[in-house]
């Protein structure tokens, strides 16, 4: 009977939606860094992604359409180990995803949060995604269940970091991962772009979403886990000798400063097998 080994042609359009709960989530798994792995082994683990590092499960459609945001400059090896765990792991979620690596031209001091608006923005044009995932390039989650979507406010998904010995190091930090919806993400203004050079960055951020009316959520300290690759202070990072007097002023400069005010240059656009690269000049300190 050949009805019985024919599959049927089933549109896109016709999939069911996946269940809320995806029956590939697990728990906690270990997190480790295979000294011989390549991008090509990283590439071969995962035919499913197609160009641009983008996914949708193959046999239902997701309700959830999550873009990954990665600030980047010099760490391809903390992106081959990033890549290697994350899109298995979006995968068991059952997401609809890509991945964008925002990577900051030049050698002028790094500016996280100003690449993470470029990302915003880069990413909205290629789709309507219902999420942004802010993502740190060395933060490996370590369980299933801390799923990459958004919530009704803005989350914080890296709460415990194994290098603050798994829990907050203080009560409203933001950094790492963190996820917005575009509305959230809007009714701040985006991230501060004049934030160069190492920290402050982030608490800015959580300054613009109490301001606005928000609250922080959280996963459990079991679930939000994190391995950070061991790194030291990157050339071109230093600590921004200005971030303190900056939060001091958030309050009056948000609507000032942000998605409305940005200005880069998008200097190339490469669609990769496992990820889409945007190179972009973000200017410097004025
Ligand atoms: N980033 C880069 N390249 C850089 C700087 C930063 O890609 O040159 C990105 C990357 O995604 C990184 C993120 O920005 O994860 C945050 O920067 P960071 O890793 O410097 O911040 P973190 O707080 O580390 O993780 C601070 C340095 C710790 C040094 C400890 C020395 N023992
Ligand atoms: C705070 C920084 C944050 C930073 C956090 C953790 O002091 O940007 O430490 O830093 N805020 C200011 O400097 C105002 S870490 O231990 O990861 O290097 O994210």
């Amino acid at each position: 009977n050949l009805s019985l080994i024919v599959k049927p042609f089933v549109r896109k359009e016709d999939l069911p939606f996946c269940p809320d709960k995806s029956p590939y989530v697990g728990g906690p798994f270990r997190v480790l860094f295979p000294s011989k792995l390549t991008m090509a082994d990283v590439e071969k683990k995962n035919p499913f992604v197609t160009m641009g590092g983008h996914y949708k499960p193959p046999d239902c459609e997701s309700k959830h359409r999550t873009a990954i945001i990665i600030p980047h400059r010099n760490r391809e090896v903390h992106l081959k180990y990033l890549l290697y765990y994350l899109h298995p792991f979006l995968q068991r979620q059952q997401l609809h995803y890509a991945i964008y690596i925002i990577h900051q031209a030049g050698n002028y001091t790094f500016n996280r949060a100003k690449l993470l608006n470029v990302g915003f923005k880069e990413a909205m044009r290629d789709d309507d995604w219902s999420c942004l995932f802010f993502h740190d390039v060395d933060l490996i989650p370590e369980d299933d269940r801390n799923l990459y979507v958004c919530d009704e406010h803005p989350k914080h998904a890296s709460i415990a970091m194994d290098k603050f010995g798994y829990k907050l190091p203080y009560n409203s930090y933001f950094g790492g991962v963190s996820a917005l919806t575009p509305e959230q993400y809007m009714k701040i203004n985006g991230f501060p772009n004049n934030y160069w050079g190492w920290g402050g960055e982030d608490d800015d951020i959580a300054i613009r979403v109490a301001l606005t009316g928000m609250i922080i959520t959280r996963p459990s300290v079991q679930v939000g886990r994190y391995r950070m690759i061991k790194h030291e202070h990157d050339k071109g990072n230093e600590e921004n000798p200005k971030r303190f007097n900056l939060l001091a002023k958030t309050r009056r400069t948000w609507r000032q400063d942000g998605m409305n005010t940005m200005e880069y240059t998008v200097l190339s656009r490469e669609v990769l097998p496992l990820y889409t690269n945007i190179t972009v000049d973000v200017g410097t300190d004025k």
